[in-house]
């Protein structure tokens, strides 16, 4: 399967060269898939320094798919200053933004050519279902390149009415200029959707980039690289390290000439970036981290479609989802007859192999990730919530955890409070008599990412909306989020907005320009 490959001509700029990796070519899902397995910097595939690999596990049968370069100190220096040159001196600073436009156009047609590939990578290499890989995590992540391809000719400054110095006239106006180079820091729950939320605006805004995906999925990550050389993005631009947080990622970080840095992660590793960011050089930092997502659930809602939606609210990619709802609070009178149906449903899911059309549910991400959720499920019997479906591992080869629902669940317990990051769900009651202290109870968190409210009264819902703390509220719906709908966290979840608009301030600094005439 270890081959090398050759693949189509590149043209960044004056660069035409043939683009050769050492890769991986497979046949899989009825398809034939290839992708390298070696760090992408200055727009060529190459060996780490240290010679480090990182092997990569296929969740679903707990096979070695293969092994991949890891990315040292060094290689870290060399791609970020690769991304400096590319911005100062690069073809990537020459062209107009309109250009640069055309190219994130590009790379978004490569993307949808190559939409099946790159599901089927994501899904051998993280145990996401197929199908649902192929609509979200790729299919999003097509839809954000191309969200932000169109804002690159947009992205505009404001003329200001300033005091005159007096006999002569003043102009002020303000251009948006793009920070330099960017590094990016992704986890493994949706690796390339996250890059790609994170990318496609830091690109859009003119940076250069270096990007560390999870050391445990780093597969559409490369493939990306790929399409990247492909798409004639030029050399440097585009920096891919796979490698482990602590040395690659940490690197990054440290970094004097990275000027900004975009995580996604969890709340601890964040608060050692932005430390380590604010040491090594000041850079700006934006940071989506963890959650404990409340869903109230009002005895007026549609019950069926609550059922459903609170279903997706914590099982949607296997619980592995940001946004996922932590805790369900459901009103007294409806909450057996809720928990019941929710059983019942569950009990239906399909859990099995990702690639299998007919399966809902895939395997857990890794093994440490499994065994945390099962150690998690423990603690929650331990403390007296009531175990209703669930709680462990399904007896098969890969990393399959059985979907789970706790009732009885007590606010001071763990589970209450602390994120699991798996398909957990965990529900409380509360009294119909007392909405206050159920908004109280939603709010009692570090976490504020996202929440929810089902009830058909418009006021109480758009009461609840106003009054929950988190970057998110859905209302009637679960999960709904879209490449032009801003997507960020308040309190512990971070700061700093993905998609949408205001994505692209994360990128960009203002210049204040001031004219006497
Ligand atoms: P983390 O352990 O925080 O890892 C995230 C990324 O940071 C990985 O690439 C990791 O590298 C890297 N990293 C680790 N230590 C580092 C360091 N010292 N310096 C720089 N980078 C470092 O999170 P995870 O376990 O992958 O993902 C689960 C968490 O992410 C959950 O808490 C979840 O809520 C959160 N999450 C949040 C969101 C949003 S949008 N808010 C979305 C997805 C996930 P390795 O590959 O070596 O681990």
């Amino acid at each position: 399967e270890f081959c090398q490959i050759a693949v189509l001509k590149s043209r960044g700029g004056s660069d035409v060269k043939d683009i050769v990796y050492d890769g991986v070519e497979m046949e899989v899902n009825k398809m034939k898939i290839k992708f390298p397995t070696q760090l992408f910097i200055n727009g060529e595939f190459v060996d780490s320094d240290s010679g480090k690999l990182l092997t990569i596990v296929n969740p679903s049968d707990e096979s070695v798919i293969c092994k991949v370069q890891s990315a040292s100190v060094s290689d870290v220096d060399k791609a970020v200053k690769a991304a400096k040159v590319a911005f100062e001196e690069g073809e990537w600073s020459k062209i107009s933004a309109r250009e640069r436009g055309q190219l994130l156009f590009k790379l978004a047609d490569l993307m949808e050519q190559h939409k099946e590939e790159l599901a089927t990578i994501e899904s051998i290499d993280s145990g996401a279902v197929y199908t649902l890989a192929l609509k979200t995590h790729i299919g999003m992540s097509i839809e954000t390149w191309r969200y932000f391809a169109g804002w690159c000719d947009k992205i505009q400054g404001a003329t200001i009415p300033v005091n005159h110095a007096r006999p002569n006239r003043n102009l002020t106006l303000t251009k948006r200029e793009p920070i330099g180079v960017c590094a990016l820091i992704t986890p493994w729950n949706y690796p390339l959707m996250m890059l790609s939320w994170k990318m496609a605006a830091c690109l859009a805004a003119g940076n250069t980039v270096v990007m560390k995906p999870a050391a445990v999925c780093p597969l559409t990550a490369l493939k990306f690289a790929e399409l990247c050389a492909r798409a004639g993005i030029p050399r440097g631009v585009v920096n891919i390290l796979p490698g482990s947080g602590a040395l690659c990622g940490q690197a990054l970080a440290d970094h004097p000439l990275v000027r900004k840095l975009g995580f996604t992660g969890s709340t601890e590793i964040g608060q050692t970036i932005m430390k380590s960011c604010a040491v090594s050089n000041m850079k700006k930092v934006s940071l989506e981290l963890g959650g404990k997502s409340p869903l109230i659930i009002f005895e007026d809602c549609d019950l069926d479609k609550a059922v459903r939606n609170g279903m997706a609210a914590v099982f949607f990619n296997k619980g592995e989802n940001c946004i996922a709802a932590g805790r369900l609070f459901v009103e007294e009178r409806i909450h057996d007859e809720f928990v019941r149906r929710v059983v019942a449903e569950t009990k239906k899911m399909a859990i099995g192999d990702p690639l299998h059309r007919g399966t809902s549910h895939g395997p857990q991400n890794h093994k440490a990730h499994m065994d945390k959720l099962i150690e998690f499920c423990e603690r929650g019997v331990k403390e007296g919530a009531t175990l209703v479906y669930g709680g462990g591992r399904v007896d098969c080869k890969g990393f399959y955890f059985t979907p789970t629902v706790f009732t009885d669940v007590q606010d001071d317990m763990y589970i209450a409070k602390e994120e699991s990051f798996g398909p957990i769900m965990i529900i409380s009651k509360f009294s119909s008599k007392n909405i206050d202290d159920v908004i109280r109870r939603a709010n009692a968190t570090e976490y504020g990412l996202a929440s929810g409210v089902f009830t058909r009264d418009v006021s109480r819902a758009l009461a609840a909306a106003e009054r929950v703390d988190a970057g998110t509220v859905f209302i009637n719906t679960y999960n709904k989020t879209d490449v032009a709908a801003p997507f960020g966290g308040f309190k512990q979840s971070g700061f700093g907005k993905d998609l949408g608009q205001e994505a692209l301030n994360e990128y960009l600094k203002t210049k204040c320009i001031t004219i006497e005439y």
